[in-house]
């Protein structure tokens, strides 16, 4: 098609240039009709044929090769049923055609988990098409696939990388053609997931074991690391906690907001202390390198923000064991000035 192209292009220019030398007019009257072939040819055929399929297709071309980057996602005002979505993201293109693509509605879904399912829907503005720009959208979002949702949470929560599909139909239109070109909008983009809080510690030296009003007997500041782009409003979280696969209490995280970087939060438990007190006699925990450090494992419970239950956050928390060795053997010392003797060796204790 290329070909017809040139050589269309070099004929018309030979049109404007021949008539001045005088064997011209001869010839191009003799001729007429083969340049009125080439314009017809032009006009009719190659004029539609570059607007109809040409242009679509490089719209498309340049749609495709468009890079889509992520910035920064923030989910807040969570409740049961819906959200507020917000994201922030950059398009990079070469900048080469002048276009405008058209506002659409995209679907987010999981790239490698199949079926893909929808999670989100998102309302993207009207772009254009210059080599670099920001799209930050901020939109109410009802949750229409609850289970979905749970699925991409627990995606997010549990994997160290996961795939998200933007998706959506919508149309382009390029400076100088009257006409919108239907194009697809498709970016799968990479991005770091929470990879289950790994890194999460408890600050030993504020760990106080001083039974407080609502029963709890244990107290301490939480370090837990979010690796990913989200920023997530969870409320009141409570988790199951887990020793040497036994469930010996329920661990509290109030109005716990999970922000990108490092969170600090006070977390408090009601702990058994019988399983406690016999692990830190354990051979292993009451001397050498671990003693007194606890390999304690945690998952979620429930998750309830300002009177609504959030089940795709719970749920997403309930499916991973998380672990966080805790040092409560220097919190009962700190706190309680005891240090817990190992259990078969009476001579150590002095
Ligand atoms: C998006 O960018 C705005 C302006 O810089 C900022 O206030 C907001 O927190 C960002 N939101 C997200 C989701 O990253
Ligand atoms: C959002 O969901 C809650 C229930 O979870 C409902 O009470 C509220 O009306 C919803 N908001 C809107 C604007 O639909
Ligand atoms: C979008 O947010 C980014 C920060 O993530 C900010 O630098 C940029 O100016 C914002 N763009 C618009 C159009 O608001
Ligand atoms: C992500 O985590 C889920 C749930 O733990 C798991 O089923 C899935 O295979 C993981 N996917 C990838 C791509 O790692
Ligand atoms: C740990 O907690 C103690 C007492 O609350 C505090 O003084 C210390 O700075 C904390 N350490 C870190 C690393 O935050
Ligand atoms: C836990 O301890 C901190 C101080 O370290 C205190 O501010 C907080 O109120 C305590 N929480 C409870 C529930 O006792
Ligand atoms: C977490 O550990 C407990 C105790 O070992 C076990 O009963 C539970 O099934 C585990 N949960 C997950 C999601 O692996
Ligand atoms: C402690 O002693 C008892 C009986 O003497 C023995 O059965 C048990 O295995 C010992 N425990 C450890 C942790 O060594
Ligand atoms: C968390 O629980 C406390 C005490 O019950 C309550 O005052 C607070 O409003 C709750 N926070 C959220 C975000 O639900
Ligand atoms: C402690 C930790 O993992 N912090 C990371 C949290 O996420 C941001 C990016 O969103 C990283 O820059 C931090 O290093």
């Amino acid at each position: 098609m290329s070909d017809v192209d040139k050589s269309a292009v070099t004929q018309t220019e030979n049109v404007s240039d021949k008539p001045r030398r005088r064997g011209c007019l001869g010839h191009c009257a003799r001729f007429w009709w083969a340049y009125l072939i080439v314009l017809v040819i032009i006009v009719v055929i190659v004029v539609p044929v570059v607007l109809l399929v040409g242009v679509p297709k490089i719209a498309q071309q340049k749609l495709d090769d468009a890079q889509l980057e992520l910035d920064g996602i923030t989910v807040s005002n969570t409740q049961t049923q819906n959200m507020t979505m917000a994201i922030n993201s950059t398009i990079r293109s070469d900048g080469s055609v002048h276009a405008t693509i058209d506002a659409f509605q995209g679907v987010m879904y999981l790239e490698d988990k199949q079926p893909n399912t929808p999670f989100a829907k998102i309302d993207f503005p009207q772009t254009n098409s210059d080599a670099f720009q920001t799209v930050n959208v901020s939109q109410f979002l009802p949750i229409d696939d609850v289970q979905a949702l749970t699925v991409f949470n627990t995606w997010l929560l549990a994997n160290e990388s996961l795939r998200v599909t933007v998706l959506g139909d919508t149309h382009v239109r390029v400076r100088g053609i009257s006409r919108d070109y239907p194009v697809t909008f498709k970016k799968t983009v990479s991005m770091p997931g929470l990879n289950a809080f790994t890194g999460t510690v408890v600050n030993q030296t504020s760990i106080s074991l001083e039974l407080d009003v609502n029963g709890n007997n244990f107290n301490a500041t939480a370090y837990i690391p979010n690796r990913s782009l989200f920023d997530f409003e969870l409320g009141n979280v409570t988790f199951r906690n887990y020793l040497f696969g036994k469930e010996i209490g329920t661990v509290y995280i109030d109005n716990l907001r999970v922000r990108p970087g490092m969170n600090v939060y006070h977390m408090r438990a009601t702990i058994e202390q019988g399983p406690v007190v016999d692990a830190l006699g354990r051979p292993e925990y009451c001397q050498g390198p671990n003693k007194g450090i606890l390999p304690f494992e945690i998952s979620g419970k429930s998750v309830v923000n300002h009177g609504q239950p959030l089940s795709y956050f719970a749920d997403a928390l309930a499916a991973v064991n998380q672990s966080i060795p805790i040092n409560i053997g220097a919190g009962i010392k700190n706190s309680l000035g005891i240090d817990v003797p190992c259990s078969n060796n009476t001579g150590s204790h002095s």
